[in-house]
């Protein structure tokens, strides 16, 4: 897996705009006004399942808390979504219910307008306005409020104006993987090897493996084993990276991989466990493990720091140099037996360098 425990830098915004949109003022006459300047919803398109003669969606992000969207009356569900034209990762909204409130609602957010993530629900709201305050992970270009039962049975829902808080996503693709290739390949799984994909941030790329159009797993690394497969069948395979932010590299060139028969099972090597550092420099670190076992023969260890594939080695020990001083690296471990199995990296231990 990828570690992901990048904190959007913006999460202290957040907090901030918590408290001030706590304390924003009621409905004024002048747009703008009682409406925090900081909305990313301020202005963009809109699309509700339905709107009266005089109250159509594009009032919810008017800027002005005098005018309003109405839904259908005595209908439910009922939904308004806000384009925000990009991704953002998103922070929070805050959601300025007319008297013709949502009892229950949920807030929903997606990339396409088709399949969409719930954030928030709300079952027992009473009226006034509502708050959704996120950590920033989710990250989406459509906010949709969906409300399935009504304040008032012989009334609609109605909403003033929706607010929503965020900043935008990434949207530079990685590279795409390269040279991918397949070795071991049994009845039912096959190891893969690839060249890693560059991106524009510095976190952890994610590497979905697919079977034509059908994601078969995801990998952290640029080595995986694919399990589960049919014996005797043919897969055309290939690698897309992942950022962050959820932005897809183009694919990597496709291998052609015909599994074995039935009886052709698995045997990679045992998990690598125990990693540790033995020796510590200024620029340098020699990490041992434990030994994997196969049932032939253990070939060869890829040493990975910091996510880039640093050297194989024959035993079960590994130096690296050009470090710089007094900064942590993760360090991660493949072992490959002699017919080409890989055994993926199970965990990545952290290695300081000393200071300089
Ligand atoms: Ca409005
Ligand atoms: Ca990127
Ligand atoms: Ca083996």
């Amino acid at each position: 897996m990828t570690a992901r425990t990048r904190v959007p830098a913006t999460l202290i915004v957040a907090v901030t705009l918590a408290v001030s949109v706590l304390t924003a003022t009621a409905a004024s006459a002048e747009p703008g006004i009682g409406l925090d300047p900081r909305s990313i919803s301020k202005g963009k398109p809109t699309l509700a399942s339905s709107q009266r003669t005089g109250h159509a969606s594009n009032l919810s992000t008017d800027n002005d808390l005098a005018t309003r969207w109405e839904s259908t009356k005595k209908v439910d569900p009922q939904w308004i979504t806000v384009d925000l034209l990009v991704r953002y990762h998103i922070l929070g909204a805050k959601v300025h219910w007319a008297a013709d409130c949502a009892k229950a609602f949920r807030y929903e957010l997606s990339n396409d307008a088709v399949t969409w993530t719930t954030l928030g629900t709300r079952t027992d709201f009473t009226g006034g306005d509502s708050y959704l305050l996120l950590n920033g992970r989710s990250v989406g270009r459509y906010l949709r409020i969906f409300g399935t039962k009504r304040c008032h049975s012989s009334r609609g829902y109605a909403i003033n104006e929706i607010e929503v808080f965020g900043s935008v996503a990434d949207t530079v693709p990685p590279t795409a993987p390269g040279d991918l290739r397949a070795s071991g390949i049994n009845g039912t799984s096959v190891s893969l090897i690839w060249t890693r994909s560059t991106d524009n941030l510095r976190t952890g790329l994610a590497y979905d493996i697919y079977a034509g159009t059908t994601r078969l797993k995801t990998a952290g690394g640029s080595a995986t084993m694919v399990t589960g497969l049919t014996p005797a069948t043919d897969y055309l395979l290939s690698v897309v990276a992942r950022d962050y932010d959820g932005n897809l590299s183009p694919p990597s060139n496709t291998v052609a991989v015909h599994t074995g028969p039935v009886s052709d099972v698995p045997s990679p090597p045992s998990a690598v466990v125990n990693v540790r550092p033995v020796a510590i420099s200024t620029t340098c670190f020699t990490v041992i493990w434990d030994p994997s076992t196969d049932n032939t023969a253990v070939a060869r260890y890829d040493v990975y720091v910091s996510g880039q594939p640093i050297q194989s080695v024959p035993t079960a020990t590994a130096e690296t140099c050009g470090l710089t001083p007094n900064t942590t690296y993760g360090v991660a471990v493949t072992a490959w037996d002699t017919d080409g199995n890989v055994a993926e990296a199970t965990s990545t231990r952290s290695v300081a360098t000393l200071p300089g």
